[in-house]
């Protein structure tokens, strides 16, 4: 009954506290924030797919279809917004990450990071050893529901430990890496770690 006490936008009742990082505030909302336009797909086996490439043994691409056949788990966690909005115990339904990589040729040795490749070029780079973390997902429903098209449909990455810009939306590829380089806000400022906990917003 968690939800009955939940406010909208203030600081967090006593007994939520301790989940809510520092400079923070809960939303019930779930706002939208991204650069750039929002992509609209018609026939997505026609127009869609999702790549993996970089240090791993052979590149795979995966269809639509075949990546829909992928067995799926639900997540249920808190998401964290650089921009100082939380929500608290979303749920997500997607491929988990690291069950994910079971199904792709091996990767070379060294792999350190992964580059989240998305429509329109965005990119988000994120560390291998969050990715393998069990909440850490390739999402395509929310709540029960078909991600809608400004929160990333037909497939985002989620990995909550980290503030809400590296949950790419619009995924279209994934790279792997044996060194990181930076992503799109990475770049423009964001700090690379992006720990909501140790409030690692913006880089010095
Ligand atoms: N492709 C893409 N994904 C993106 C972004 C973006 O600009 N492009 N913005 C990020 C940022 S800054 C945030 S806070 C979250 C917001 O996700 P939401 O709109 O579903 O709340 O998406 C992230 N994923
Ligand atoms: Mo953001």
């Amino acid at each position: 009954m968690l939800n009955a006490f939940r406010r909208k936008t203030e600081r967090a009742p006593e007994d939520l506290q301790d989940r809510v990082p520092p400079g923070q505030y809960l939303t019930e909302k779930f706002p939208v924030l991204h650069y750039g336009d929002v992509p609209h797909y018609q026939n997505l086996e026609q127009t869609w797919d999702l790549r993996v490439w970089g240090a791993i043994e052979s590149p795979k691409t995966f269809s639509y279809t075949e990546f829909r056949a992928l067995p799926t788990i639900d997540v249920v966690t808190d998401i964290h917004c650089v921009t100082r909005w939380s929500k608290l115990d979303t749920r997500w339904t997607g491929v988990r990450f690291r069950d994910f990589l079971e199904l792709l040729p091996p990767l070379q040795p060294g792999v350190t990071h992964v580059m989240a490749h998305c429509e329109y070029g965005f990119t988000a780079n994120v560390p291998l050893e969050y990715l393998m973390l069990d909440d850490a997902l390739l999402a395509y429903k929310y709540e029960d529901q078909e991600l809608t098209p400004d929160h990333g449909y037909p497939l985002r990455l989620l990995t909550p430990k980290k503030y809400f810009w590296k949950s790419a939306k619009w995924l279209r590829g994934l790279e792997f890496m044996r060194e990181d380089r930076l992503g799109f806000w990475e770049r423009y400022g964001y700090n690379n770690s992006a720990d909501p906990w140790l409030e690692e917003r913006y880089s010095d």
